[in-house]
């Protein structure tokens, strides 16, 4: 296989007008012919027209409606050249034969619990038919399906449907027509032993749309979530982003076979069940807020991704890091927005960071790549999402939707680079972005480090921050990156005092707004290494550093362990209070695993526990929250940290932590469960989830302590349990692993 860089991108020679499609299905082989209207880029060349192609039996090849003989053209095993095609318009139809009941790529066309069904992301299109198989090729396409009724009476694809219709030998057909523009990464066809579960939902315009959820009959009662899911992303959408659905139908299907967990196809998103099925019985809260976000993620698709597409695949995080940052923004919206940046940075650091660290290291836009299959990564999904969520950062809610705007009006129908949506970004706010690329070009973990000083008689505090972005491969040396870090000073009552001004790069600059003292600033670190100073700040302060997880870097402060307490109690920043207490808990274990390892008695620091007290019984609190900002370090985080990791050790601390938490805070935790049981019928919602996460995590700590009375308790709330989130934790409260689970 050959390597693809970014640097040869090429525009193609020819474009692509219209296609029309027609598959007639069978049991023993699949007929596919396509009409397409073909315009050369350039008027007047008539260069070789290159098309791509795997597993195909090629029938027969017409331009203008002539058949094309051998020597007109030729046939490689992954591809079709017409060796000299007119100059100017024309029509080319090519009929290929296909085995879907073969194919076990799930790539293409292929059999699943016997329906059809289509992925064609990245590269399946090749698979169904010879053609231009690049997101910059876009045309619109319509979709005649022909099969045997009793075996497939439904038969989707992209589009309003326009016909339907019998024919002879107990056949039946359709034809669709999708009016919008698309590469043939969003094709989609599904045809099989389907029903539907049927909705509507009217757009602010007061466009009626027709929603349908297919699956096979027995599962059509699963579906309810996932509808409700559906309507709630759409709804959300026109509120925060002004986009709107634009067909008169939105399917979505879920088969068990499905490799790519779910796939935006134009109007027909296809969907791995376990991403769309969903019943108190089988499903936890966990699952639901997965299939939440999944169908989110899939429509936001619709307008980041299809409406606007790639140029080329080097820019998939241009739709994928931004529709995981909507996808992201909707969960948020849906429930905590702390507990769910908590978790997506947590996902970050567990599973990107080290990809960002390791031998597959390489940045949210690749320079190269050998199979595109292998680039649906962590750092072009979530890495890709915490640029745009930069972006944001930078901009403000207001400043962000301006350039989305922008981004929107120039670019809709087109196939674009993530450099055209920072243009959109910049030019929208007329910003500076300094070297913000970087975020898309350079691969590894930012370090920042920083140190604090404060001038009781000058009445100035000091930030000196340093960075350096770690070698990785292919890029040894790297440039010091634009690092917006958002940041808040306490004061000693654990208020944010008010700013007024920083000096920075030889210049005092306001912090304020007018009149109004701002209470938390974005300093804008781009260099190697640099001091911002702040005046009038009349006694030394706590402060709270990246707020919110403002870049997606590792940072090193010279925080004391009174300050992170202090953070931990105090800080406006939820975020913030809950990684002071991580990073408490981090250096408390290691401390414990360092005396475990010398035989030395185990002592819990009391502060800690106090800490953790003060969280437990803040009624302030969002419940979820309280839930994990009283949840341990895992035992592997920990092992990261060590030169040497002990398993052994590490989990020993960790039984011991728990057990003495359990013990101290009994009386509160026994109280939380009495306090935080379910209700008979289970609701999907924020309060609800967030009362089940606090009740079981109190559980998980008091079974701990391996007492009758409260393997009892356990019991009893596994007897009592409405829905599977409660059955689950209570049975596992008691498993040795249980800690892992939460
Ligand atoms: N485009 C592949 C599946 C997804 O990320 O939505
Ligand atoms: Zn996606």
């Amino acid at each position: 296989p050959k390597e693809i860089f970014l640097k040869d991108y090429k525009l193609p020679d020819y474009y692509f007008d219209s296609v029309d499609l027609t598959f007639l299905l069978g049991d023993e082989k699949t007929i596919v012919s396509s009409k397409i209207t073909v315009l050369p880029r350039v008027e007047g060349s008539s260069s070789p027209l290159v098309l791509d192609g795997a597993d195909l039996k090629l029938l027969s090849v017409k331009v203008n409606g002539e058949e094309l003989k051998n020597g007109d053209y030729h046939l490689e095993s992954r591809h079709l050249t017409i060796l000299s095609p007119p100059s100017g318009k024309f029509t080319l139809e090519i009929v290929t034969e296909i085995y879907p009941q073969k194919n076990t790529s799930l790539e293409g066309l292929y059999k699943s619990s016997g329906n059809f069904c289509t992925q064609c992301e990245a590269e399946g299109f090749r698979k169904i038919t010879y053609y231009q198989d690049r997101p910059d090729i876009m045309a619109k396409y319509t979709v005649r399906i022909e099969a045997d009724k009793s075996l497939y009476p439904v038969l989707l694809s992209n589009g309003n449907l326009l016909e339907q219709g019998d024919l002879e030998g107990g056949k039946h057909y359709v034809l669709w027509e999708d009016p919008f523009k698309k590469p043939c990464y969003l094709f989609a066809l599904v045809a099989g032993q389907l029903e539907s579960r049927d909705d509507m939902f009217v757009t602010r315009s007061g466009r009626n749309v027709s929603l349908r959820i297919w699956t096979p009959a027995q599962d059509v009662p699963k579906t309810a979530h996932a509808m409700y899911s559906l309507k709630a992303a759409m709804k959300w959408d026109e509120d925060v982003f002004g986009l709107e659905y634009d067909l008169d139908l939105f399917n979505i299907v879920a088969v068990p076979d499905f490799d790519m967990g779910a796939m935006e196809n134009k109007s027909l998103n296809i969907f791995n069940s376990k991403l769309v099925l969903a019943s108190p019985e089988t499903a936890s809260d966990a699952d639901y807020a997965a299939i939440l976000r999944v169908i989110g993620h899939e429509y936001f698709h619709n307008w980041t991704g299809n409406r606007v597409t790639c140029r080329d695949w080097f820019q998939l995080s241009l739709k994928e890091g931004l529709t995981v940052f909507r996808d992201q923004e909707f969960s948020s919206d849906m429930g905590s927005r702390t507990v769910k940046r908590i978790s997506d940075v947590s996902r970050l650091r567990i599973s990107q960071f080290p990809q960002d660290a390791g031998p597959m290291a390489h940045p949210v836009q690749p320079h190269s790549y050998i199979k595109m299959d292998n680039f649906y990564t962590v750092t072009v999904y979530q890495k890709g999402a915490e640029a745009v969520r930069m972006y944001k950062t930078l901009l403000g809610s207001q400043g962000f939707r301006k350039g989305m705007d922008l981004y929107f009006k120039r670019h809709d129908g087109q196939a674009v680079t993530c450099e055209d949506f920072f243009a959109a970004m910049r030019d929208a706010n007329d910003a500076d972005f300094a070297n913000f690329l970087q975020w898309y070009s350079q691969a590894g973990t930012p370090l920042v480090k920083v140190t604090s000083s404060y001038d009781a008689e000058a009445h100035t505090f000091t930030l000196k921050f340093s960075q350096e972005v770690p070698p990785t491969p292919g890029q040894p040396v790297k440039e010091p990156m634009f690092i917006p870090v958002v940041l808040g000073l306490l004061d000693t009552s654990g208020k944010d005092m008010p700013l007024s001004s920083v000096y920075h790069d030889g210049a005092l600059k306001s912090i304020a707004s007018g009149s109004q003292p701002a209470y938390s600033t974005i300093l804008r670190v781009t260099k190697k290494e640099e001091e911002f100073v702040f005046s009038d700040i009349l006694e030394r302060p706590v402060p709270s550093l990246l707020r919110g997880f403002s870049a997606p870097i590792r940072l090193e402060s010279d925080l004391s362990d009174s300050d992170l307490f202090f953070l931990l109690a105090h800080d406006s920043d939820e975020f913030n209070r809950w990684e002071a207490g991580q990073v408490l808990a981090r250096k408390l274990m290691l401390s414990l695993v360092s005396d475990f390892q010398q035989g030395k008695p185990l002592v819990l620091n009391p502060k800690f526990v106090q800490g953790l007290r003060s969280v437990l019984s803040d009624s302030n609190l969002d419940k979820e929250f309280i839930a994990k900002a009283i949840t341990l370090p895992g035992e592997g985080e920990i092992m990261d940290m060590m030169e040497v990791a002990d398993p052994d050790a590490v989990h020993a601390v960790q039984s011991f932590i728990r057990k003495q938490l359990a013990s101290e805070l009994k009386a509160e935790f026994l109280r939380t469960v009495e306090n935080n049981r379910s209700s008979e019928e289970y609701v999907f919602n924020h309060p609800n989830m967030a009362r089940r996460a606090l009740k079981n995590i109190a559980l998980a700590y008091l079974a701990s302590l391996e007492d009758q009375e409260l393997t009892e308790l356990a019991l009893h709330e596994y007897k009592t349990a409405t829905n599977m989130t409660d059955q689950f934790a209570a049975l596992d409260s008691h498993s040795p692993k249980s800690w892992e689970n939460l």
